[in-house]
């Protein structure tokens, strides 16, 4: 990193745990800063809203994002509209920071005909091609790679564009992973690896994932920098991705950044962290909560107060519930829909099938609305 970036602890830091400044600040606009905070308390309420409706039976599966706000807000506020995102399941933030539409993803979450994808991908996976969102991918790290492959076009058409791509610590340890680090250091890819260290893979925590004292350290021996960074510190972030997606743009290739948070909830809705993690830990890591404290940071620049803050929280809870609402509406694909948007036109074996299923569909009645609960 630059000068201008400081090092504590080995990770690029600007605000302390009370929202304090510790290092000059570079010169961001109000604006700017009010966004992102904006879509941190989205995505933490987006998220709660998801994981009460799985908690109440109307939807099947939900991933949440908690504590992890602040590292998929800044990087996706450094991007321009024409760059290409390929997030993880666990990056709602950056699909809120790009625009995507809220009723659409409730539609995912439901798995209704108003899904972008139709009900074909799992809930928590979207995908907002206009926004250019990548679809997102269940098998770990798989978007690494197809992340490298866009920037190389990008590359190849002299466009100048990035591509980031976000993973978590054990995505690290995949194949794919170190297929697309390989590719991106040799060919120098307009790309930026952004690592969500949570400490967690599942249950699995990072001290026996890898035995590096920092993930950022594997991006050096790809021959690119890798630059860890407090990943509850929106500021922190925000300098670093910016300064990574600059150099993508300048061409001189790709960066890898570690944002070292806590996933301060479980994987997923179908596992109890209290099972593998010590609740000490827990209760440790809310101190570094990423939201209170830039929110401690705006009130201290009187760009902020708790009376803007609780009118905030009103107004986008009730939109949710709104929208959520809105979605449970929505009636199911239909069956045929099974057979849209595979070929322009069917195949003479998939034309039969089409008839087949039809017609099983008018014998047996009408089994795409089928209330059998989520398999997971
Ligand atoms: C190739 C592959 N192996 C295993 C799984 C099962 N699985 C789903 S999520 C997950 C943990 C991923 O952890 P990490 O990469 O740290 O990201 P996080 O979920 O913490 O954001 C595992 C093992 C999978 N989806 N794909």
């Amino acid at each position: 990193m630059k000068n201008k970036t400081p090092q504590q602890d080995g990770l690029v830091r600007f605000l302390d745990e009370e929202g304090n400044v510790r290092h000059p600040l570079p010169e961001l606009d109000a604006g700017l800063l009010l966004r992102m905070y904006r879509n941190m308390v989205h995505t933490r309420l987006f998220d709660e809203r998801a994981m009460m409706l799985q908690r109440q039976g109307r939807i099947g599966f939900f991933v949440p994002s908690y504590g992890e706000e602040a590292t998929q807000t800044a990087t996706a506020a450094v991007l321009d509209p024409n760059d290409w995102a390929f997030p993880s399941y666990r990056n709602p933030g950056v699909f809120l920071y790009r625009g995507a539409g809220i009723f659409e993803m409730f539609c995912n979450l439901f798995s209704n005909e108003k899904d972008l994808c139709l009900g074909r991908q799992m809930p928590a996976h979207y995908s907002f091609s206009d926004l250019r969102l990548f679809s997102i991918s269940s098998p770990i790290a798989t978007q690494v790679i197809q992340a490298v492959g866009a920037a190389m076009a990008f590359k190849l058409r002299k466009q100048k564009q990035c591509a980031i791509t976000y993973f978590g610590d054990g995505g690290t340890s995949e194949n794919d992973f170190h297929t697309g680090m390989t590719f991106a250091g040799a060919y120098c890819a307009p790309v930026v690896f952004v690592c969500t260290n949570n400490q967690y893979a599942i249950s699995m925590p990072v001290s026996r994932q890898c035995g590096a004292r920092r993930l950022a350290d594997k991006a050096l021996g790809y021959g690119f920098p890798g630059v860890a960074v407090d990943g509850n510190d929106v500021l922190a972030v925000y300098v670093a991705a910016k300064e990574a997606v600059e150099r993508a743009r300048e061409g001189k290739g790709p960066t890898m950044l570690e944002c070292v948070t806590m996933r301060m909830g479980p994987h997923s809705s179908s596992d109890d962290p209290t099972r593998y993690r010590d609740q000490k830990i827990t209760d440790e890591w809310k101190k570094k909560d990423p939201i209170e404290r830039f929110r401690k940071y705006l009130t201290n620049q009187k760009l902020w107060s708790d009376k803007k803050d609780k009118e905030l929280e009103e107004q986008l809870k009730n939109e949710l519930v709104e929208l959520a609402g809105k979605a449970e509406k929505v009636s199911q694909p239909t069956i045929e829909s099974l057979f849209d948007d595979v070929y322009e036109k069917l195949t003479p074996q998939l034309e039969k099938q089409r008839g087949q299923l039809l017609l099983e569909r008018d014998l047996i009645g009408k089994f795409e609305n089928s209330s059998e609960s989520f398999p997971l």
